[in-house]
């Protein structure tokens, strides 16, 4: 089976075509020729997620799936949450974004923070969406080189140090796409 995978971050899928093996084959925007920025208009991760499955699949009538992650702060209500892409600002960087939750975070007892992934799945055009949460706290600096986004200030509950320690594999082990691609997985192998 092909899936068309509606996303333009490359960590993106690396982390999930680990997870695939070979009975699901995807598709990158770029590998299918399809060079947009799908817009993020909503604000709940779902909606977002919707939106780029659905932009695509209306674009070409395949089987796609995309996923919208937040990185979601207890201390911060929730923020950065659906922004996490543009928290410190819409041309800034990832580590501009963990700078700024740095800053908010500084003197805060409670470091208790999630990562969530919605993963939405247009399948023979109907859609379906599968949750990934991977519980955890903020440290008090950045660590580590491996991974991307907040990866470098963000260590899943059961570890003792950030993501971006970790080789792609230990990643998954915990984490909340990996949790989302797992239902993802099952789904299709039920019922595709
Ligand atoms: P799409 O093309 O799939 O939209 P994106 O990078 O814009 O890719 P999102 O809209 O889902 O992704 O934005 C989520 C942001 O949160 C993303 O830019 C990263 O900086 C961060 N992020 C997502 N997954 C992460 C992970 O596993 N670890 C650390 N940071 C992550
Ligand atoms: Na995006």
């Amino acid at each position: 089976h092909t899936l068309v995978f509606a996303t333009n971050n490359k960590n993106k899928v690396k982390e999930i075509r680990a997870m695939l093996g070979d009975a699901f084959n995807i598709i990158t925007l770029e590998e299918a020729g399809i060079d947009i920025d799908i817009p993020e208009p909503h604000h709940t991760l779902e909606e977002n997620a919707s939106e780029k499955s659905r932009t695509i699949f209306n674009m070409t009538g395949q089987d796609c799936f995309g996923e919208d992650t937040g990185l979601e702060v207890k201390a911060l209500n929730g923020a950065p949450g659906v922004f996490s892409a543009r928290y410190a600002g819409e041309q800034k960087s990832s580590a501009d974004n963990i700078q700024k939750v740095l800053q908010e975070m500084q003197g805060q007892a409670n470091r208790q923070a999630q990562f969530r992934t919605v993963i939405s799945l247009v399948w023979k055009g109907k859609e379906y969406q599968f949750e990934g949460v991977c519980p955890g706290t903020i440290l008090p600096e950045a660590q580590g080189g491996e991974g991307f986004g907040y990866d470098p200030i963000f260590q899943p509950a059961g570890a003792d140090r950030s993501f971006a320690t970790m080789a792609m594999a230990e990643k998954n082990q915990y984490s909340h796409r990996a949790k989302a691609t797992k239902k993802l997985i099952d789904w299709l192998q039920a019922n595709a």
